[in-house]
């Protein structure tokens, strides 16, 4: 089976970057592919697509060195084994509370004995290999979010759960979750706090620990934190911070704030 090179990287501790496809284009998929992110995560929870977009976004992303992952729309079994079977190499799965709900995840995850994933692996033997079954449980990685009140309280049991692999910060629901504001988690204390608090959790778990960045400056400020894998913004805000920053020069205007703001919403 293929390897999984992103998980291959984290294992020698090397600090990874994940780009995040929201737009739901192949042709962006292709472009993310190749910019040079370890891994590229195909978002089907705020993405704007369905399982038939994401099934040609991962083709597209097999033409890349990216390692294809998928940010599961919700802790649904049907859906994390369809997008395993479409090939993705990895889950991320949304608002994991507890180790109950993680145990569920990974059953999603891991053919039998370590789980109850049916089998029917589609373009997952396409892309890696005549002998997935042997080796799906070991590459395949599973990250749960941390990212509501729940989840900060059940860490540590979320991350002794057998077969989760790690566990990756939405700081725009913990922020929420903690009373700040979405787009705070480099300025209030509560969610810097709890940002902190959850890395070191996954340190002490020797788990891997990866969080939503809003664009590569945050990016780089959590790599020096520590963290493992760094996802830098979406493909979306990519394009409209680039597209107005164009403009602006032409204009040789300053960008605009209220057009970024509706642009960036996570
Ligand atoms: C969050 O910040 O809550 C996320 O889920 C990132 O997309
Ligand atoms: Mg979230």
């Amino acid at each position: 089976m293929r390897k999984n090179e992103l998980k291959q990287k984290m294992l020698r501790g090397e600090r990874t970057t994940n780009g995040w496809l929201a737009l739901g284009s192949t042709y962006s998929a292709e472009l993310m592919g190749h910019a040079g992110f370890d891994s590229v995560t195909v978002d089907c929870q705020h993405g704007m697509f369905d399982f038939t977009q994401m099934l040609p976004m991962l083709q597209a992303l097999s033409a890349t060195p990216s390692t294809p992952i998928v940010r599961a729309p919700w802790n649904d079994p049907a859906i994390i084994m369809h997008a395993l079977d479409a090939g993705a190499y990895g889950i991320i799965c949304p608002m994991i509370n507890n180790a109950d709900e993680a145990a569920k995840l990974v059953q999603a995850c891991r053919y039998a004995p370590k789980g109850a994933r049916s089998y029917g692996p589609a373009r997952g033997l396409l892309y890696g290999g005549a002998d997935y079954f042997d080796h799906a449980n070991d590459e395949i990685v599973v990250f749960a979010m941390i990212e509501t009140r729940d989840g900060i309280a059940n860490v540590d049991a979320i991350l002794a759960t057998e077969g989760i692999d790690g566990v990756y910060i939405g700081p725009n629901d913990l922020a929420l979750c903690l009373g700040a504001k979405p787009g705070s988690d480099l300025t209030d204390a509560r969610v810097i706090e709890t940002i902190a608090h959850i890395l070191n959790r996954a340190r002490a778990h020797h788990k891997f620990i990866g969080i939503f960045c809003a664009n590569g400056e945050v990016g780089a400020t959590r790599r020096q934190q520590g963290f493992d894998l760094v996802t830098l913004g979406h493909e979306g805000s990519l394009l409209a911070q680039a597209a107005k920053a164009s403009v602006a020069a032409a204009l040789k205007a300053p960008v605009s704030a209220n057009a970024s703001d509706r642009s960036t919403g996570y």
